[in-house]
Parts: structure tokens; sequence; C-alpha cells
């Protein structure tokens, strides 16, 4: 449905007249290097352009007290009575814009002229308050139009993610008391000795009267914080409470001082981790995210997050995280202080008093079976994780992927004229060579009948355009009764065929075909097994979650934090037989799995699956947002045992799984 971009010229103007070392990183080369970037990849091209205009003075009095234009002999008088501000001859003017370009990303994005947008604009907004103007911003650009989208749109929940290194204080004074906005912002803190050094900035700032629970505050206490931290900040935080408040629309308070090379963040996290932050989000709101500049010194870093976030916003797959996915200690203590702090507010967070910790996984591991398995190394040193870069070398390669020519492929059986995907997915008509597809399919029985045959050709040739790069994703079936003989087929071929490491993710009764080496090659998690089991760091089975909140945790809490551990070049997911899953879970699944290996995400379905669920995962591999699954439930007793069961057992090997779903408090 397309991505917006809302920019004017004019919003170059206003610059430091006076010598301020404290302001003069925030000038207007921040915008034409991020414009200049995303022309140059032919980023601005492919979004619709609109033209940033002044937000009115009833716009701006939504949240400001009172705004009035000054003379320029009083600008220098005046900046001197705010914290880190200037002002120039035309600051009015720019902030105006800045704020009317909010209401205009948000008016089409909620009248459905586009699916989602940025607005690149100058001065920031997030530190502005009702009657102060603070930290380089005028007018509060993104709570101004959080506050549009409640009096024009009449929406009721809106979540504002400030991804920004500074804490938005200005945002959370606005909406403190308000459960209609949840306000999620990490920050350097540094125990309070950073800028702004606000006591109410620490994590247990957690909103007031009507508002409590709905501030998120998650301080960062030492710098350094890369690409895991942040991840796991969204996977054990913001997002299990971003579900269960279900927004009807996101904002992004979109700040890029917290990137490599910054100078005020002094983090590590490099500009592809903001591809899968927005990435995330998308999957919230039926995609519907507003995203504003605020931050952002470095001009290199800047201009290259500000490409990886409106790639993804236009729906390209993002490129993978690389260096070690390993939080470090004092991250996780920042997430784990904020997730006990929001605990009282939060179902997801919760653990339900009946059920009790497993100490032995007596009803998940029958008598019998060998104990769980955990070896400290078997990765074999071909899989192992790429080794951080150093800390400048983002700098000096491209981070874009070669895009594949064709970004999502429909290998049916038969070409289905029911099916609805968007023009520009293609349905395969291709199959590999009888011969060879014979060859593959003689050790199965299963694979004998015809159908089974022409199917595994038709799921091959998918494959090798996948493993060639002639094609991102897609989606093929199978006959039930052939699945998991196809599915072990469609691994082995993919570690043959130039996959260094392979996800698979197996729904259903699908059991790990039994020649699967046990080198590290392959990540084996089955969804839908008879009970909890990790056999070894790379064979997990757990029980499919009964609940929506449980099917979540599942997700945000174990499969995610171990396929971004994992760090895989190909995924596989299969719908297998009994798998359960409604379409909105099985979308969800995918599109989220659609963060690993660059979206190189195969999906294979049962032949009897409805068109609805070969559409819906068709168009969620090709980038659209799957549907929102509404009100969450909370996770049975049954699924948070599951869990926490499985987090003891594959914690000390997956680093991304620590502080994740259900952590007893100690
Ligand atoms: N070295 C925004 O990023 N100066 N504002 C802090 C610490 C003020 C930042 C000094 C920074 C304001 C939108
Ligand atoms: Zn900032």
């Amino acid at each position: 449905m397309g991505t917006a971009l809302v920019y004017h010229e004019d919003m170059t103007a206003t610059r430091l007249l006076w010598d301020d070392p404290e302001c003069e990183i925030e000038r207007p080369e921040r915008l034409t290097a991020a414009l200049d970037r995303l022309r140059q990849r032919g980023l601005e091209q492919r979004c619709l352009r609109l033209s940033a205009r002044e937000a009115s003075k009833e716009e701006l009095g939504l949240v400001h007290r009172k705004t009035q234009v000054l003379g320029e002999e009083e600008l220098q008088a005046l900046s001197r009575q705010f914290d880190a501000i200037y002002f120039h001859p035309s600051t009015f003017h720019c902030a105006r814009l800045a704020a009317g370009a909010g209401l205009q990303l948000v008016d089409a994005v909620l009248t459905g002229t586009v699916q989602n947008g940025l607005a690149l604009v100058r001065p920031p907004g997030h530190h502005s308050q009702r009657a102060a103007a603070n930290g380089f911003c005028v007018f509060n650009n993104v709570a101004i139009a959080a506050a549009h989208a409640k009096q024009k749109h009449g929406l009721h929940r809106i979540l504002i993610v400030d991804w920004d290194v500074h804490h938005g204080q200005g945002i959370q004074y606005l909406f403190e008391d308000d459960p209609s906005v949840l306000y999620f912002s990490w920050h350097r803190y540094e125990h309070g000795r950073f800028w702004p050094f606000l006591r109410e900035s620490d994590a247990d700032a957690v909103g007031r009267g009507q508002g409590l629970g709905f501030t998120v505050n998650l301080p960062w206490n030492q710098v350094g914080m890369g690409n895991a931290d942040y991840m796991a900040a969204f996977l054990h935080l913001l997002l299990p409470l971003a579900f269960e408040f279900d927004p009807e629309l996101v904002l992004v308070s979109a700040g890029f001082d917290s990137v490599i090379g910054d100078p005020e963040g002094q983090m590590q996290a490099t500009p592809e981790c903001f591809a899968h932050l927005t990435q995330l989000l998308q999957v919230l709101a039926g995609g519907r995210v507003c995203a504003m500049l605020e931050g952002g010194y470095h001009l290199e870093s800047l201009a290259e997050s500000v490409c990886m976030t409106v790639q993804t916003l236009l729906g390209d797959p993002a490129p993978p995280l690389s260096g070690p996915m390993v939080p470090c200690q004092s991250a996780l203590e920042s997430i784990q202080s904020a997730r006990a702090a929001q605990a009282p507010y939060w179902k997801s967070l919760q653990l339900q008093d009946a059920t009790p910790v497993p100490t032995s996984p007596s009803t998940h591991s029958p008598e019998g079976r060998p104990p769980p398995l955990l070896p400290g190394g078997p990765m074999c040193k071909a899989a192992a994780p790429a080794p951080a870069p150093a800390p400048s070398s983002f700098l000096d390669q491209p981070c874009l992927c070669p895009a594949p020519s064709v970004r999502t492929t429909v290998a049916l059986t038969a070409p289905d004229t029911t099916l609805v995907l968007p023009p520009d997915v293609i349905q395969q008509e291709g199959s590999a060579l009888r011969e060879e597809t014979e060859a593959w399919a003689r050790p199965h029985k299963s694979l004998a009948r015809e159908e089974a045959l022409t199917a595994l050709g038709k799921l091959l040739y998918l494959l090798d355009g996948m493993l060639d790069g002639q094609v991102n994703s897609g989606i093929a079936a199978t006959p039930a009764s052939a699945a998991a003989a196809t599915l072990d087929v469609a691994i082995q071929r993919g570690l043959s065929h130039g996959a260094q490491r392979l996800l698979c993710v197996a729904l259903g009764q699908l059991d790990r075909p039994p020649d699967l080496a046990h080198d590290g090659r392959t990540l084996w998690l089955n969804i839908g097994g008879k009970e909890a089991a990790a056999l070894s760091m790379f064979h997990v089975s757990t029980p499919l979650p009964v609940m929506t909140g449980g099917f979540l945790s599942c997700i945000l809490g174990l499969v995610l934090p171990l396929a971004y551990g994992f760090q895989p070049d190909l995924v596989l997911v299969a719908l297998g037989p009994g798998h359960g899953l409604q379409g909105p879970h099985a979308a969800l699944l995918s599109a989220m799995l659609r963060g690993l290996a660059g979206g190189r995400v195969l999906a294979l379905l049962e032949e009897d699956s409805t068109p609805q669920l070969a559409g819906i995962l068709a168009r969620v591999l090709h980038g659209e947002a799957p549907p929102s699954l509404g009100p969450s439930s909370m996770a049975s007793p049954e699924d948070v045992q599951a869990l926490m069961y499985l987090r003891g057992q594959l914690e000390p090997q997956w680093k991304m799984l620590q502080v994740g779903a259900f952590t007893p408090q100690k």
C-alpha cells in the first residue's frame, strides 16, 4: 500500500548562529545527508513524496501552551532560557513544518493513502514540553501527532516507540497519566549521570494515575550497547507489552544517535539493527507505522540508518545482523529491572500463581528418555557465528544485500486462481528435472506417489531459485502424507547447495529427520510436539501453545531468541499434519521469521490448506503486515511451564533467551 516520505527543504534553514559546542551537532546537513543517501539508493523514488506543511496554531495547541513569533534580537536571549536550545530567525517556521510533517504522515496512514512512512524533520521534538523548548526540540512533533490521532481520528490506543538515545522526557510528561498512549523509551542513563539527568528517566517511572504502566523506561547504564542488547530489549520487554496493548497506530521517535559512531550515544548497534527494529514494529497495528526523525549526529550512521528504516518500511527484507548475539550483563540488568517495574501492570510479564516452577522435567520428559544433552560446543567451525566487526568496519562496506529479482514466489502444485496475491508475487510454473527429483525422492517411501513427486519437483525448483539468489522467499505445498519426507529433502538440498546454517521451524507432527547430522548446521525447532524437550541445543521441541498469549510468549521468548542467536542463512517453516495454527498466528510467525536470513524463508504447506492460508502467507513473506491478533489472552499454565522448562535447559547455550518470558523473580 506504499510508504510516505514527508519532507520540506525549508527545514534545512534553522541553524546555530553563535558558538555553542553543545548545540553545534544539530545542523542542516543532517537532513541533506539522509535525503541524498535515500536518493542514491533509489529509495526516495519508491516512496510517495509529500511536501511538509506548517502545523496550525490550533494543532500546536493540542500539546503546547502558547506559541509566539519573536524578533531576531530576542532569539539569543530566549535561547539562554532553555537547556540545550538555539533559535534562528527561521526556527519557528521550521518547527511548524516539522510538526506539520508528522500530522500529514499520520493523516496519510490513517486515511489509508499509505501503509506507513517517515517524516524527515528538524528541529526534533521529543524533549519539548508544554511550555518549554529543550534539547534542540521546539515543538513535540510526535506528541502532537499522537494527540491529533486521538482527537481527529478517534484512536484509543497509540504506541510510541522512542529509540533515540536520549530520554524523551517531553513525551513522558505529556502522556504520563494517559492510558491511551503507551510510551516506550530506551536511553543512555548511566545511573542518572547522563543528560538530561532526570530521576524520572529510570525504570521505576511507570506513569501516574490512570496511566500507571503506560510509561516504559529502559535506562542503559553503560555505553556500548549493541545489536543483541537492542534485540533483547524488543523481544523481552517492548513487544510483550505492545502485543498486550494491541495498538491501532505505532509512532516512532526515530532518533539515530543510538547507532554506532554517534558522539552523543556512544552505542555500538549497527544500522541494520534498525531494519530489524522496524520490521518487528510492523507486525503491530496492522503495519501502521509512522516514524519521525529525532536525533542522530553522525552523518554517515544517520544516513545509513535512515535508509535501513525506509527500506524496511517499503517491505524489503532486513539484512542479517552480524556479530555475536549475546546481550551484555548491564543490558540484561536494565531489561530485568524494567520488566520487574512493569510486571504489576502487564499480564504478559506475570507468572500465574497456579504454576509451580518445575524443578525437574517430570511432566515433560517421560521416563526412558535420555537426559537432555546440551553439549558446550558442538558447533562446527564453519557454522560458528562470524566474529564481531571492528567498530568502524560497517562504514566501509555497503550494507545492502543484492536484491533478488523476484521477492516472493508461490509454487503450489496446481496454480490456484482463487489466490489473492500482490501483483508482483509470481506463481511458479517451473519444476526441477524429473530425474533429479526422483533421485532425491528415492530413499523415501512416501515420495513414491506421483502427486508427491510433482510437489517435490516444484519445491526443489523454488529452493534452487532461493539458493541462487533469484528468489527471496516462497511457499510450496505437499500432500500431507509426504510432508515429513519433503521437509527432509528440502533440508538436505539446502545444506548441500550453499546454506551454512539452516533453521527449520516445524509445526505439528513432524519428526526430526533421522539422518540429520548433529554438526550444528541445522537448528530444528518443533512446535506442536508432545512435550517440551531439548534433546540438544540444536534439537528443540515444544507443545503448541493453547492460548494466543502463550503463542506470543513462545515466539518472543523462545523461537526468535533461538533464531537470532543461530543466525541462519536459510529458514524453512513447515505447517505439518495437525499443526493447529490459525491463519493470523501462522502469518505472525512467518512475518517475524522474515527477520532472519535476509528474509530467505520458504514456507511449506499441506496441499489441502485453504487458499486463504496460502494467500496470507505469501503476502506476509512478500512484506505485507500480518493481521492483528486482537486482544491477547493469557498464557495457560501448561504454556508457561513448557517455556520455563526449555529456557532452563537452553539458556546456558543460547544467550538471547536470557531475561525472556516468565523469569521467576529472584
Ligand atoms: N553530551 C536530541 O537528540 N546535550 N536531543 C547533551 C551531553 C543535549 C539531544 C550533552 C542533547 C540533546 C533530539
Ligand atoms: Zn537524542
